[in-house]
Order: structure tokens, then sequence, then C-alpha cells
């Protein structure tokens, strides 16, 4: 390049994410801070500056502020927290445009979330335009908002309607946020920019006076909205148990009732603090980008997607039935294979009973399941899948049965068709290898109930071509799941680190832990069960029929415990038995602690010669996190998972670890490595052969290195 048509850094001011200019009376103040508009130090500058400019020029008789591309403002800089604090900070850029002696009006298409909606709220006059999303999300990062939201927002809408938004941290449309008056005004058209200066005139014309939310009148009634704080203090109690931010923002409203207005920030102010500083922001934080980085896998970047038209699914059982609606409601056409005309009606009706479900709780109407079943055809008959673009084989978990399925697949199937394997444990390099296009050949593994879950993991097999991958994680995105990239091996990421856990589990029950204490102290960690129950949700005979398979290729040193078989031999399968490891009495639900299981433990303890001793729940828990994460560790040693992230965003997605402490990996970085091996060390003085430090945790705490470094370098 000849060097005068290089320009000097000099010559090209650097982007300013705000600016402003003059459009007739009217300062037009846009944020351009791609890809969100998110509320960094520049921005909170820019934003202050302009005010400060439409206060001292005479020629500005009102402010419009806008967002350039997709959003108007997506909230504070996520990426922020936890950094040094740059002034000016948000609560006192809202102030300051609050303060404004002339009109300031915010003009909303897409997000205006967060910290974007705290700006809006301290502006005079707000419009929407169609497709606006307003919310105050913080809750769900593990904050409150804290830029004057929870003062401004039951000021202007009421307690009730404030409360539920920033407790559940809901989008609401632009017509709703119009009811809720959360706006003054919904455009006629999707152009923001034209709305938004056809408002600010017409409110000049009408000499429309500057109005602050600080002075709105929404908490008038004093009785109902301490009804309503009341009612969210009780509810908040049950439902949001374990979680630090949200009765700290019903104490917020409860101070925007109780205190002049500037008070009332002050306390949001000291409120938002602790929720920044709390383990829990920092958990939810994490889980925010991890479920944002699982998506880049790098066959998304190197290769293009082959279209997805129509699709396959070859099993009507439980999990094809699943994956069979999730592909529907994703608004793609499904053929179903089935062997006979029976499974194939056994299929159908699988697929039905999950919208007749629907129509039952009335989230569906009759027309609406017609219209979808229009695109679901059935066949016994191979030859119906030729001109599909996917097929998903979801059969029998057995290699042979697999193989086989797809010879058929590989016979009919139109060449480019993507070929995916629902299985959970089998070796997938196996199966493309059985057919003449394992280029095509990847699997799907769906957790059940599959249209539901929202994990997907992508197992990546050798002979794969990058496109069938980048294939997979568009389907996921179709299918609204959170796709994660795995590598072939016993189990993949999930289930492989689960046996492991399990088998933790298991050996403190024979050593003396009851499984109602062990599934009590994994319930207060954050799980919705602890892992006994899931066995009897599941039911017990899948893990028993597991078992059985690999008896003969177990090790024959490793210690094997028999408490679950001998449940298993009695018929006992959980839930749908009536019992399992719990009593389920007249199909309840929820288990009762049952003493003819604790006598088979106390049976087999005696046998296996195990005098038992007692646990605390802090060690039950050290035992079976400490197993979780060894085994996370040698997943993302061996390359099976790309990253401990993609490891946390298995166990958020599919196994129910608590979101607010970032999935495993996250949890090990924030009760340090070095306690995590010291206490695997400790625990192999018992059991050499189960605990075995991964190389990957004795080389990072070696280095003095955390997860987190991994996740950053990859
Ligand atoms: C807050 O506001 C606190 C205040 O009350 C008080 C302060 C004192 N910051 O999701 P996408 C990135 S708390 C930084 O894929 P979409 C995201 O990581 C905040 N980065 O797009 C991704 O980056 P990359 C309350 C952010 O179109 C890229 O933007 N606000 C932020 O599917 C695109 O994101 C929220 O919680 C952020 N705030 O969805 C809103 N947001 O390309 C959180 C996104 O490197 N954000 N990024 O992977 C969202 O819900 C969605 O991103 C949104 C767009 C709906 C906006």
């Amino acid at each position: 390049m000849a060097s005068d048509t290089v320009s000097s850094p000099a010559s090209h001011p650097i982007a300013q994410p705000v600016s402003h200019e003059l459009r007739g009376k009217v300062l037009l103040v846009t944020v351009d801070n791609p890809p969100v508009n998110a509320l960094g130090v520049e921005v909170r500058r820019g934003l202050a500056a302009a005010i400060d400019y439409a206060e001292s020029n005479d020629a500005v008789q009102a402010v419009l502020i806008v967002g350039a591309g997709r959003n108007f403002i997506a909230g504070a800089d996520i990426r922020e927290f936890g950094k040094p604090p740059q002034p000016p900070a948000l609560p006192d850029v809202c102030n300051r445009i609050e303060a404004c002696r002339k009109p300031v009006i915010a003009a909303i298409h897409g997000a205006a979330l967060g910290g974007g909606l705290e700006v809006a709220l301290a502006s005079h006059y707000r419009l929407a335009v169609a497709g606006a999303k307003l919310g105050l999300p913080e809750v769900q990062l593990g904050l409150l908002p804290g830029a004057g939201g929870t003062q401004r927002t039951p000021r202007l809408i009421g307690a009730e309607a404030a409360l539920s938004l920033m407790l559940s941290g809901r989008h609401a449309g632009a017509e709703e946020a119009l009811k809720l008056g959360l706006v003054d005004r919904v455009g006629t058209s999707d152009d923001v920019l034209a709305e938004g200066l056809a408002y600010a005139q017409a409110l000049l014309a009408g000499h429309a006076p500057v109005r602050r939310t600080r002075d709105a009148q929404g908490l008038a009634n004093r009785e109902a909205a301490q009804a309503a704080i009341d009612a969210a203090r009780a509810d908040t109690a049950k439902k949001s148990r374990g979680l630090f931010s949200p009765l700290k923002i019903v104490d917020c409203v409860q101070a925007a009732l109780d205190e002049p207005f500037d008070e009332g920030l002050r306390f949001e102010r000291k409120q938002f603090l602790a929720c920044l500083e709390s383990p829990q922001r920092a958990g939810l934080v994490h889980a925010f980008f991890a479920g944002r980085e699982v998506q880049k896998a790098p066959e998304t970047r190197s290769a293009a997607p082959r279209p997805i038209e129509s699709v396959g699914v070859v099993g009507g059982g439980t999990m094809g039935a699943g994956i069979a609606v999730a592909v529907l409601d994703a608004g793609l056409p499904v053929t179903m294979i089935e062997r006979d005309d029976a499974s194939l009606a056994r299929g159908r009706a699988h697929v039905e009973k999950v919208y007749d479900g629907l129509i039952a709780k009335g989230r569906m109407t009759p027309e609406a399941k017609a219209k979808v079943l229009a695109r679901f055809s059935g066949s016994t008959a191979y030859d119906a899948l030729a001109n599909a673009d996917l097929v998903i084989e979801a059969v029998f978990e057995d290699l042979d049965v697999k193989k086989a399925v797809f010879a058929e697949l590989d016979r009919v199937c139109k060449p480019g068709a993507v070929l995916a394997t629902n299985t959970s444990y089998l070796d997938i390099d196996a199966i493309a290898a059985s057919i003449s296009r394992p280029q095509d050949v990847v699997g799907l593994h769906f957790f059940s109930p599959a249209n539901i879950m929202k994990l997907l993991e992508v197992v990546v097999p050798k002979q794969v071509s990058a496109d069938v991958v980048a294939t997979a994680f568009e389907l996921a995105k179709k299918l609204r799941k959170v796709p994660v990239r795995a590598g072939v091996c016993d189990g993949f990421i999930g289930n492989r680190i689960l046996a492991v856990y399990r088998t933790a589990a298991d050996h403190m029950m024979e050593d003396g832990a009851s499984p109602y204490q062990i599934d009590k102290a994994v319930r207060e960690f954050g799980y919705p069960m602890g892992p006994y129950q899931v066995v009897d949700l599941a039911g017990g005979d899948i893990g028993w029929a597991t078992r059985k398979r690999r008896a003969a290729t177990r090790d024959p040193k490793a210690r094997y415990v028999q408490i679950a078989d001998r449940i298993c031999e009695r018929g006992w399968f959980g839930q749908k038995t009536g019992r399992g490891f719990y009593l389920y009495p007249e199909g309840a639900r929820t288990g009762t602690p049952d003493p003819e299981v604790e006598a088979i433990i106390a049976a087999e303890r005696a046998r296996a010669g195990i005098a038992p001793r007692s646990f605390t729940d802090e060690e039950i828990l050290r035992r079976y996190m400490a197993a979780m994460i060894n085994e996370g560790a040698n997943v993302v040693h061996e390359k099976i998972a790309l990253r401990p992230l993609d490891v946390d965003v298995t166990f958020l997605y599919g196994y129910g670890f608590p979101r607010y402490r970032g999935g495993p990996m996250k949890y090990a970085d924030t009760v340090g490595l070095a306690n995590v091996l010291a206490d695997i060390r400790e625990f192999a003085k018992e059991d050499p052969l189960f605990w075995r430090p991964s190389p990957l945790l004795v080389e990072l705490v070696e280095r003095g290195a955390t997860f987190a470094s991994l996740n950053e370098s990859a």
C-alpha cells in the first residue's frame, strides 16, 4: 500500500459511542456502542455530556435519546462488573438526565433492558415501537436495578407491576409497556427515529412540561402498595430459595414506599453494591457469558451450515417423540419412522399427548394443534426419508440396532443429508465407520423430555465434516436449545461426569449416609432434586440395564455398590412402580423415606463388611463436588469438552446444577482448586483407585491457575 494512502490515526477521530446533533429544536442523542449499546464508561460520559450541552445551548428545546443498530440500550456493560468503577456512575447519569430542565424523550426500539430501561425511566417522556423489549432482568444476573430502577419503576407503574417485572426479569413488548404505563406512546411505524422526532415535536408544540418520574404517584395508594410488597416478599421467600438479590429487590421497593426519593436511591445503591460483590452475581454473569460462548464452536466459524428444511426421526419412543415435538415446534416438517404400524401409532400418540397436555392447560387451541400436526407424517418404510435434509435416530440404545438403522439411512437418504444419532453413550465413531458416508454422521444428544430440556450435546466424531457440525449448531438455534460441543467417549461430557459423582454418592451411601440425607444435602446446595430422587423419577430400570451391560467390562478391582441392584431386583423402579429409593403411596409425586430400603442398605453394608459411619452434609457435598470437578477436569484434559465453561453449561442446562453457582468448574474456582485437590488426595487414602486426581487439576494447582484462565485462553 502506498504510504500516502495511509491515514495517520490522528486524522481518524476515535468513534464516540454517543453523538449528538441538532434536528430543528431537538437535540438528537444517539447511542452507538455495538453490539448492544451497553452502558460502558464512554457511553455514560457521552450521555452526561449531551445533557450538559442541551442545557447550555439555547437552540436546544428538547432532547431525544435513541439507540443505533438493533437496540435502544441493553443495560449496564456486564463486562465492567468486578472491575474498578469508572465515573460517572450510571445512577448519577440517570439523575442528570432526570434533572434536565428541558424535556428529555427516550424513543425505544429493540432491547431497553436493565440500565437501558433505567435511562428511559429517568427521561421525561417515553415512546416505544413494535418489537421493543422492555425489562429489568438484573435479577437473572444476581443483581437488582441499581440506577434508580427500584425507585422509579414503582413510582411510575405501581408496586405490584414493578415487583413483577423486577423479580421475574421478563421482557414486556411495546403494547404491554403502554398498558403498564412504562411508556407514554407506541409508534405507528417501526421507524424509531421518525417516530421519536415526531413525538418530540408534538410535545414541544403542546408546551409539554418537564415531568419527572421521581414525582410520579404510582405509590399513592399506600395500602395497595404495602399489600403487593408483602405478597411479593412471601412469594419470593418460597420461590427464590437460596437466592440473594430477589429479597433485596423487595426491600428496595419497601424503601421506595417509606422513604423520600433520594434516601431510597441511597438505599438502592447500598443493596446493589452488596449484590455486585456476591459470589452469586459472579456465578450468574459467568452463566450468561458461558451460555453465549458455547454457541461459537470452531466449526461454526470455519463452515457454513447445510440447509435444513425437513427432518426425519427414527423411533417413536419417549425420546424420538420428544425430539419430533421439538422439531415441529421449530416450524419444520417431521417424518417419523417406526418398524410397524402399531409402534408408529404409539409414536404418534406420544407426540399428540404433548399437545393435548398444552390444550388441557389452555396453552394451545385444538386448531393450532391440527396445524402443527399437519407437518407431521409417519411411515414404516425408510424410503419416506429419501428427501429429508437431516435424520435423527432415536432407537433402542444398542450398537448393533443403531448400526442397522444407519445402514438403512445410508441406503435411502439423499447425498448430503445429515445423519444424526441420539445415543447417550455409544461409540459414534463406530456407527459412522459402519456406513459409506461417515463424514455426514454426527451425534445429537437430547435430554429428556427432549421438547423441554435446553441442553443439546453436539457430539463430534472423528470423520465428520465441519459443515455437518455447523448444521447441528444451526439446528440447535432453530430449536432454541443450548448446544455444547462434545467429543466421543463413553457418556460424552454430561453422562460421563454424572456416572462418576453418582458412584461417589453410592460409596457414601454404603459407608453410612442415607440416600435421604444425600438428597437433602444436594438440594440444599441448590439442586431441585437429589440424585436418588432423580433415579426414581427417570426409572431405576434404566441405570440397572446399563450396569448389567457393563458388568463384563467393569474393573474387578473397582468398588461396586450393589444397593441399587437389590432395589431393582424387587421390581422397585421408582415413581412409575410406586416405590424405588422412596415410597410413592397412591401415585404421589414426592416420595417418603422407606424403612425397607434402609434395611436393604443395612444388609448390604453388612455383606460388604462395612461398619457405617456418619457424614455431615458438608462432607457429603465435598465428596460429591470433588468427584464432579475431577471428572470435569479429565473431560477438558482429554479435549472431550473444549473448555471448562462447556462443562459448566452442560451441567447448568442438562443436570439441574444451580445457576447462581455458575457450574461445577466455576464453583471449583470459587472454592479454590488447591482445596479441591487437597480433598481428593485425602479421600484417595481410602480408595486410591476411585480418587485419582486429574492431571489437569494437578497442573493448574501447580501453576496457581484457575479453570477460568482456560476459558479465556481457548
Ligand atoms: C444492569 O443494567 C445493571 C443496572 O441496573 C445498574 C448499573 C449500575 N453488557 O445475546 P446476544 C453481548 S445489568 C455487555 O448474543 P441477542 C453478548 O455477550 C444488565 N455485553 O445477542 C454478545 O457478545 P459476543 C442488564 C453484552 O441479539 C453480544 O452482546 N441487561 C450485554 O441474542 C450479543 O448478545 C441484561 O441483562 C451487556 N449488557 O440478544 C441484558 N448484553 O458477541 C443482557 C449483551 O461477544 N443481554 N452483550 O458474544 C441480553 O439479554 C441480550 O444480549 C439482548 C440481545 C436481548 C440484548
